[in-house]
């Protein structure tokens, strides 16, 4: 293939109907920036649109439910598109999960650089530079998008094929498309790109992450299409919020003011590298059991949390503590097992019951039927299949219980 080199944006999941949520509570000075970051992050993906002067957007699904979003973020996004619009910048929009293109505000008119891509386009789009083509692209499911096999749109365009699933290994290397932007993962990944393979499935995941479960960075990508066709892929931060989930080791020689000089040296270290943002953080202390047992039962948690938050979570470039935990290096006393005590049943029960098959759902029927997940429960579900992580919760489980069931005693 040869052509001209160019350059586009890809972004999914922008999901403008949808705050940040999954904390226990929210300070008031972050309260706005838990509604706007959707917005905020929104605004970025557009700034670097114009800023990098790209060929088109690629919006690879779940933008937003219009009805849920409302008016306003359905106004911000046709105010976007006008502005690439004015720059001769196309977007390429394909159906996720949320946004029904039927449900678009008929008031609301787009520019004519916005091209819905849905299942009933049955030919690709072309994309053309001043009457040139350039790329070819296309969306659907992955039935769909195999019936575009092949260069049926011409011999020489980069092809791009849309998708909310992940084609197979198979399709990747012989499904003839150039390249496959993927939506729906939420986080950044790349399914296919192993070397040799000249063609590359990638998901910029959403550029703002929502909730705990979503740590790390997110963004967009910006790919450049070299003549020869060869891809390259560029992620750019975009989210005005990152979550973060720090785990901090210490030992039974820990005294509390060493632990607090490590979280203080570890809150300053992520001030500086988090400018433009704010940080999230979700606190794991593991091991000192000393101090761990200090953290659990009296105020020491409480005030470690007050002074971090103090101290880093009012800056300008803030790091917000949401919680500190503290999970023991080491198991509960064997001899609390065999008695015959409320809480040596239940340890023995829940000792059972990890090391048997049975799945958390069979604990709460409730979860099968799928209808607490607008309740956040189904972070508790996605836990299921983590053995990792289920023994994690048998061994807090365990702890908690022995927290209200040792009355004042401590042995
Ligand atoms: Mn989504």
């Amino acid at each position: 293939m040869s052509g001209s080199p160019f350059r586009f944006l890809q972004a999914s999941d922008l999901h403008l109907e949808q705050p940040l949520y999954g904390v226990e509570e929210i300070p008031d000075h972050l309260r706005e920036l838990f509604i706007e970051a959707p917005l905020r992050a929104a605004k970025r993906l557009f700034d670097l649109a114009v800023d990098q002067e790209v060929e088109f957007v690629l919006l690879v699904g779940d933008v937003l439910h219009p009805f849920q979003a409302g008016p306003a973020a359905c106004t911000f996004l046709v105010e976007q598109f006008q502005r690439l619009a004015e720059r001769e910048i196309s977007v390429y929009w394909s159906a996720g999960s949320v946004e029904h293109f039927e449900n678009w505000p008929v008031a609301l008119e787009l520019p004519r650089q916005v091209h819905f891509c849905d299942q009933t386009r049955t030919e690709p789009l072309v994309h053309q530079r001043e009457g040139v083509p350039l790329a070819s692209v296309v969306a659907g499911d992955l039935s769909n998008l195999r019936g575009h096999e092949h260069g049926q749109d011409g011999a020489d365009l980069y092809r791009i094929a849309l998708s909310c699933e992940a084609p197979s290994e198979e399709m990747i290397l012989h499904g003839g498309f150039s390249y496959w932007a993927l939506g729906g993962r939420h986080q950044r990944c790349t399914v296919s790109d192993r070397p040799g393979n000249s063609t590359i499935a990638h998901d910029a995941g959403s550029p703002q992450g929502r909730c705990p479960g979503e740590e790390g960075s997110h963004g967009v990508t910006l790919i450049h299409v070299e003549d020869d066709g060869s891809t390259t892929l560029e992620p750019m931060a975009t989210d005005v919020a990152t979550w973060v989930q720090e785990r901090v080791e210490i030992d039974d020689s820990t005294a509390e003011e060493d632990l607090e000089e490590l979280l203080n040296v570890r809150a300053s270290e992520l001030a500086n590298e988090g400018v433009g943002r704010t940080q999230l953080v979700t606190w794991t202390i593991v091991g000192g059991d000393s101090v761990g047992w200090q953290m659990r039962r009296g105020v020491l948690a409480g005030n470690l949390l007050e002074r971090l938050r103090k101290n880093f979570g009012y800056e300008e470039t803030s790091v917000w503590s949401l919680t500190l935990n503290w999970e023991s290096g080491c198991d509960l006393p064997a001899s609390w097992y065999e008695e015959e005590t409320l809480r040596g049943e239940f340890l023995r029960h829940a000792r059972d019951l990890s090391g048997s098959d049975h799945s958390l759902q069979s604990f709460v029927p409730e979860l099968e039927e799928g209808n607490l997940e607008s309740l956040g429960v189904k972070a508790a579900v996605d836990v299921a299949d983590d053995g990792e992580e289920t023994e994690r919760l048998f061994r807090e489980v365990s702890l908690l219980a022995s927290d209200l069931l040792s009355g004042g005693r401590s042995g």
